[in-house]
């Protein structure tokens, strides 16, 4: 037997070998990541009871009860305010309300997800077709303030803006 056949018998058996380990570790990778897949979607649904709702989405603007939202007065300085997104637009906007006013936002979407975001303050909801989001928050100081759409939705999304202005002191 020559040098370079005893040498290419062992890379074959070498090779044969390697291959197996490779073939079983292969393996038990893509069973790890099946387990730990199923694991994942078995506790989010059975344990935590996270269900995703798909039958109650829906797309079209006339749907929606207020299409261009609607500012209701529940309180001496209270409101409860719809806020319909769509493409490119919020509204109601400018939004006027006077300083102190606690504000009701009752957030959704007439074509597809936005993102209700009002700038300088702790609110951010996601708009959702056929969902209604809900976030109170009471706006102490005066001023202007920016609702920008935080979820990437298509061309415009940059220029999807609204206005929330807080007049003065409270009627
Ligand atoms: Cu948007």
């Amino acid at each position: 037997m020559s040098e370079s056949a005893a040498s290419s018998e062992f890379e074959a058996a070498f090779h044969k070998a390697a291959e197996r380990h490779e073939r079983v570790w292969v393996f038990v990778a893509i069973l790890m990541l099946t387990l730990l897949l199923a694991g994942t979607m078995f506790i989010v649904v059975y344990a935590y009871g996270v269900v995703v709702r798909t039958d109650g989405f829906r797309r079209d603007p006339a749907a929606i009860e207020a299409p261009e939202g609607s500012i209701e007065k529940t309180g001496p300085n209270a409101y409860t305010v719809t806020m319909v997104a769509r493409l490119w637009r919020w509204s109601p906007s400018p939004l006027r309300i006077p300083k102190g006013a606690t504000v009701t936002f009752r957030v959704t979407s007439a074509d597809v997800l936005h993102g209700f975001a009002i700038q300088g303050t702790t609110v951010n909801v996601t708009a959702v077709p056929g969902i209604t989001g809900s976030v109170s928050y009471t706006f102490n100081r005066p001023g202007t303030f920016n609702i920008v759409c935080n979820e990437y939705c298509g061309l415009e999304h940059q220029g999807m803006l609204g206005r929330i202005v807080v007049e003065g002191d409270p009627a």
